[in-house]
């Protein structure tokens, strides 16, 4: 009979081929992910103490499934190699015994004590903060983040957004709300992820243990601009950090220039419905405060670097920029676009 016989041999040496393919290129990723400290948004990298925490237990997870696997497939490769040409060398109750131990009770075991091991994690990285922690309260909105710091009594000393600050070596606690859908708060360095839950409060803290700059991320499909709705938290030394936030709980100066008068004017006309300068009369709570714009980093949730350029530019069409975001387009002379930049860039 001319049967088309499949060799063993050939397709475990294709299999192989690609493993190691797929091993290269994983672990050259890997090697990168953990090395690189120009990647601010990655798990392997850790700047606070739960966050190295959640490193442990992935690199534990990992190893072992490095291991388990490569058993596996040996285990595999030596069963079609040498199965067909002569019976097994073992007897069935021995056959039986080794199904029920490598099969049966050693997965058991694993899985139990990773699971075990991650729920311990899970206890640990969510127990209650320090009651010395820094209050911060984080609003999710589509798509943007809304960021207020809390005194003693709760009441809110200072608001921002998309641009989180924070004390190096003391725990923050993190309020975690949502003003529309649910979203998810996570700073891969920081902490794990939290959801954002309309009507509800969840909690999350952290103790960043180095100085640095973290990017945070939305991490629950929130809509249309999901994947642009980003921020950064920033890791300073305590000193500094009472600057920034006296800074951010002070009104905006008044304008000096005419330009910035004349800015002054068209934003209260214009912009004031939605966005709030603290010391003016533009009150409005649709989109971030602005009091001191200048003084961050990003535009719309990271989007774009904070240079007037930029600005412009999504002055003049934030909807080419995020589509389906809550901004309008606003249609101002060209006068009127360049006094607002000279009154935004001073608000430092
Ligand atoms: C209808 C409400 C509305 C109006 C009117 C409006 N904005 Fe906005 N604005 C928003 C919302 C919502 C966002 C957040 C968009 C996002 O990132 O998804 C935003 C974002 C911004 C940002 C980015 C802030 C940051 O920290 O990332 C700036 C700057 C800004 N607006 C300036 C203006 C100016 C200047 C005007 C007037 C010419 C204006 N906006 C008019 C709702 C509005
Ligand atoms: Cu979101």
């Amino acid at each position: 009979m001319l049967t088309n016989r499949i060799n063993p041999v050939h397709q475990i040496s294709h299999a192989g081929l690609w493993l190691v393919l797929l091993c290269a290129l994983s672990s050259g990723a890997l090697a990168q992910l953990s090395t690189d400290t120009s990647l601010s948004q990655s798990a392997l990298h850790p700047a606070s103490s739960q966050a190295q925490d959640i490193e442990l237990l992935w690199w534990i997870m990992f190893w072992a499934s490095v291991i388990i696997f490569t058993a596996v497939m040996a285990l595999l490769a030596w069963g079609l190699l040498s199965g067909r040409r002569r019976p097994s060398v073992l007897s069935s109750t021995a056959s039986m015994r080794f199904v029920l131990v490598a099969g049966v009770a050693i997965p058991a075991l694993v899985l139990s004590a990773l699971v075990g091991g991650s729920l311990m994690l899970g206890r640990s990285i969510a127990s209650t903060p320090p009651p010395d922690a820094l209050q911060v309260r984080v609003t999710g909105w589509m798509w943007w983040w809304e960021i207020e710091y809390l005194d003693d009594n709760g009441e809110v000393v200072a608001t921002t957004a998309n641009e989180m600050h924070v004390p190096v070596d003391r725990p923050v606690a993190v309020e975690l709300e949502s003003g529309d859908v649910i979203h998810s708060f996570w700073v891969p360095r920081l902490q794990g992820k939290t959801d954002m839950v309309p009507g509800k409060t969840n909690n999350s803290w952290f103790t960043a243990t180095e100085t640095g700059e973290f990017r945070g991320q939305c991490a629950e499909f929130c809509g249309l601009q999901h994947a642009l709705m980003a921020f950064v938290v920033i890791a300073q030394p305590e000193a500094e950090f009472a600057n920034w936030l006296q800074r951010q709980a002070s009104p905006a100066s008044a304008p000096e220039t005419e330009a910035a008068q004349n800015g002054l004017a068209v934003f209260e006309q214009n912009c004031g419905q939605c966005h709030r300068i603290r010391g003016t009369n533009a009150i409005g709570n649709l989109g971030p405060d602005l009091t001191h714009v200048a003084s961050r980093s990003t535009l719309a949730a990271a989007t774009l670097p904070n240079k007037r350029g930029h600005l412009a530019g999504w002055i003049s069409d934030p909807q080419r920029i995020k589509p389906g975001n809550n901004m309008p387009r606003t249609l101002l002379s060209p006068q009127e676009l360049d006094h607002l930049l000279v009154f935004l860039d001073s608000l430092d």
